[in-house]
């Protein structure tokens, strides 16, 4: 029987260049597998912990050994000599091994990164692809990708309020056609900021990041971008946000800096209705905070028949929260960053739960990313259907996007839901 042999953690960094963890699993057939663990900026008050050494005399506070220490002692001890193909009984021990709720004592960070690797070491012990090792024969849907173009709020330093200005390629016959249309807006895009004398800098997730004069403009330059490189907006490409406005709370309501304005949920709703009346989005995020629960019924009601509410930081990909948003009501789709909940089997909890009830899901990067492009096979792994993973610029983006070339590829039969993913 193939067993744990041996586990291990390093520091290493991220795209930001702040220190994270990076897990190796070696089996006792020789298999050795890594996963490094991604990190937010605009983090949900709920997610499980990410620790931080905060020892001020190395990067800044920001160091993972301790995290790395927990992996290397507690979690090794622990996990050595289990199976690597029972992932529940893995993440479950793990669980354990912590009493808190929100894996405060050893860190979503060091529990991620094992969970993940001892994944991926079981999928190559077996010779079979992530994908297919964490999905089984039903892993077969490309998910439509919702690309970060223009970047603002806590991901950049311009003047723009929403975090996010993405473009959602729908009518498309294929994954790899939807990303080349994509980047061809992207193309576009700088062509067109340039022009305006705009700066062509990037934001966290390779979006650009110009001063733009309100929180409108970035959608009309990107329309402007789509029609240049020969696309209809609203047919073949359509507007998703994250505003991410739990970043926007004042003590008077939301702050819409740019515009130098303080709005109310009803009024942040209203405007959010004017624009999707005027352009064609198709999803709005974290359009309220986590903590407005009273507004996001409204939203809800306002807005769940016409287009996409994600909720991020509000279900923080916790099953519980997301339960409490079903009994309520509350948004139609769920974003899934596995490091908000700490391991790879809890991750497929929440999905499954979202999909039984309706919910659509949207897998996700962080931030503050890694060359590892765990999250690429795990969307094809639970039909997602939808991944935000950047814009079709910088290398820890374009590693996920190049991993879903290459399941592509594999996936004789695979579904690009593109178009269909709107219909109601
Ligand atoms: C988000 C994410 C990813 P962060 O808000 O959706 O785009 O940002 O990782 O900073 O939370
Ligand atoms: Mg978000």
């Amino acid at each position: 029987m193939i067993y744990i042999d041996d586990i291990s953690a390093m520091e290493v960094m991220d795209s930001r260049g702040n220190p994270t963890v990076k897990a190796t699993v070696t089996l006792s057939d020789g298999t050795k597998e890594s996963a490094i663990v991604p990190s937010g900026a605009s983090t949900g008050k709920r997610e499980a912990l990410e620790l931080r050494d905060n020892d001020k005399t190395r990067y800044l506070g920001k160091g993972v050994l301790t995290a790395v220490e927990n992996i290397n002692n507690d979690i090794a001890d622990e996990l050595m000599g289990m199976s690597p193909f029972n992932q529940a009984m893995i993440d479950a021990a793990m669980k354990g091994l912590d009493s808190t709720s929100n894996y405060a004592s050893l860190g979503a960070n060091a529990v991620l990164g094992v969970s993940m690797a001892v994944a991926r070491a079981a999928a190559k012990s077996l010779d079979i692809p992530l994908y297919r090792y964490l999905g089984g024969a039903n892993a077969m849907i490309m998910p439509t990708p919702m690309l970060n173009i223009i970047n603002g709020g806590s991901h950049a330093d311009n003047s723009v309020d929403f975090q996010e200005y993405m473009i959602m390629p729908l009518k498309f016959e294929s994954f790899s056609d939807a990303l080349r249309a994509s980047s061809e807006v992207y193309h576009n895009l700088k062509a067109i900021l340039t022009e305006q004398n705009h700066s062509t800098s990037l934001g966290d997730e390779g979006g650009f990041a110009p001063n733009l004069s309100s929180n409108e403009e970035p959608i009309i330059v990107i329309l402007e971008a789509i029609k240049k490189a020969g696309y209809i907006p609203g047919k073949d490409i359509a507007i998703a946000l994250d505003v991410a406005a739990s970043e926007l709370v004042t003590d008077g309501g939301y702050r819409l800096e740019s515009e130098n304005k303080t709005v109310s949920s009803q009024e942040l709703i209203a405007y959010y209705e004017s624009l999707c009346e005027k352009y064609p989005i198709v999803s709005i995020e974290d359009g309220l905070s986590e903590d407005d629960w009273d507004g996001w019924e409204l939203l809800t009601q306002r807005l769940a028949d016409k287009i996409q509410i994600v909720g991020d930081d509000l279900f923080v990909t916790n099953a519980n929260i997301l339960n409490e948003g079903i009994e309520k009501n509350i948004a139609n789709a769920i974003l899934i960053k596995p490091n908000q909940i700490g391991t790879v089997s809890e991750t497929m909890l929440t999905v499954r739960l979202a999909q039984r009830n309706g919910y659509k899901c949207v897998m996700s990067h962080r931030s503050g990313e890694s060359e590892d492009a765990f999250i690429a096979d795990f969307a094809v792994a639970l039909n997602c259907g939808e991944i935000k993973t950047g814009s079709t610029a910088r290398s820890e983006r374009i590693a996920k996007y190049n991993r879903l070339l290459e399941i592509q590829s594999e996936i004789v039969y695979g579904q690009y839901l593109g178009a269909t993913l709107f219909k109601s």
